[in-house]
């Protein structure tokens, strides 16, 4: 499936296939977003980013950046733009949370609207971020993003591939549960190394992947529900947000009102 066939067959928010389109003009600013990133933010310490979505340097990657000395955004750019080192995916910078000066120099493209979540408060839902990856990094597992909400990514530098799977092919993904309320089956244990190894995984043989690859200067609508996953295929600078309307908004209420009534469980199990 290339990227022509998905642009040319789909025209609605409301689908349900994803769809690839031309956008160019999301980041408006005489800097390019990178050099946006450095003047403004750039001596803020890495591990202060992170949003709703999940937190820009984890676990064993605060490590990772400590044995590289990279401990500030600008660092962090300066070793990215030079290439010098080998550096760890940078996911995750919100926008809302941390750099709400950059949602001025933000437009949206239509096919990302109307977005009813696309608020600082709303931030649980819609969760602008930004991700720096050098070639070669990828976002590891396969996924679904949590409440059913639509996915807007746009590829500002570099090339991104995306690899997915149709809502219905989750049966087949080795599926376990999200850690975060509402807690969906919304995480699989397959990564892209794993994909290839059936012995192990013999269920995917009944899942179909999709490849779609974003250059700069395009964007992917993912419909909600869909798994995916990516990796880099040069060095990448990227966006995204999630979106709500009327074409999701009753599955993204319905996945909450699940997670409610799994509270209690949740509740005795944190309880011991
Ligand atoms: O941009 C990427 O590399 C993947 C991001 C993603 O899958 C997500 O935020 O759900």
């Amino acid at each position: 499936m290339n990227s022509a066939t998905l642009t040319s067959r789909y025209t609605t928010q409301a689908e349900s296939f994803p769809r690839v389109f031309k956008c160019d003009t999301l980041w408006r600013h005489e800097q390019p977003l990178l050099d946006y990133l450095r003047s403004h933010h750039g001596q803020r310490s890495l591990n202060s980013f992170g949003g709703s979505y999940g937190w820009s340097v984890r676990y064993r990657q605060v490590e990772d950046y400590e044995a590289l000395h990279l401990t500030t955004l600008a660092e962090y750019i300066d070793a990215f733009r030079e290439g010098s080192l080998q550096l760890p995916y940078l996911r995750h910078l919100s926008v809302n949370r941390q750099m709400r000066d950059l949602r001025a120099h933000i437009h949206h493209p239509a096919e990302f609207t109307p977005n009813w979540v696309d608020h600082p408060w709303l931030d649980r839902f819609s969760g602008p971020e930004i991700f720096l990856g050098q070639a070669g990094t990828g976002f590891g597992n396969f996924h679904q993003d949590h409440s059913s909400v639509h996915i807007g990514f746009v590829q500002l530098e570099g090339r991104k591939q995306f690899t997915l799977y149709r809502p219905e092919d989750g049966q087949y993904l080795y599926r376990k549960p999200g850690a975060q309320f509402p807690w969906q089956m919304r995480n699989s244990a397959i990564t892209l190394e794993r994909m290839r190894d059936l012995e192990a995984y013999p269920e995917l043989r009944k899942a179909t992947p999709i490849t779609v690859t974003l250059n700069a200067g395009q964007a992917l609508l993912l419909p909600a529900d869909w798994w995916h996953t990516t990796r880099n295929l040069t060095d990448s600078v990227s966006y995204s947000i999630r979106i709500i309307n009327a074409s999701n908004v009753g599955a993204a209420l319905m996945r909450h009102a699940e997670g409610l009534l799994r509270m209690p469980g949740k509740l005795a199990d944190a309880l011991g």
